[in-house]
């Protein structure tokens, strides 16, 4: 009984991290769009959480004009897309399993992990 109480608050710690401390990392529009940043050599948020067994578009916004930001790659899933300037891309990615799947540039500079769980 108490286990499961120190679970609980602990899972609802760490909803109300996610939801709401960590907010300015991850850009959720609805529960199957995320907005992705390309800017400063980084990815923002470059952790994005997603639900297992459940398509999501992962739209990207690439400000940053280094050619280096141009391709995103996700290699376990087979996916690479050009990203334009300035101007919205959409990667849709089909149901995963859970796990974690990285994303990176084709010089592997700017990282990130999708978690799906
Ligand atoms: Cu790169």
């Amino acid at each position: 009984m108490l286990l499961m109480n120190v679970m609980g608050l602990g899972l609802i710690g760490l909803i109300i991290w996610w939801f709401w401390l960590y907010k300015p990392a991850t850009t959720v529009v609805d529960n199957t769009s995320f907005i992705v940043t390309v800017d400063n050599g980084v990815y923002e948020p470059a952790y994005i959480k997603l639900t297992a067994h459940q398509p999501v578009t992962l739209c990207f916004i690439r400000k940053d004009a280094s050619p280096c930001a141009e391709m995103v790659l996700f290699p376990d899933l087979e996916i690479s897309e050009t990203l334009p300037l300035n101007k919205p891309a959409e990667i849709k990615l089909p149901p995963l399993k859970s796990g974690e799947y990285s994303f990176h540039c084709q010089m592997q500079m700017y990282r990130g992990v999708l978690i799906v769980v």
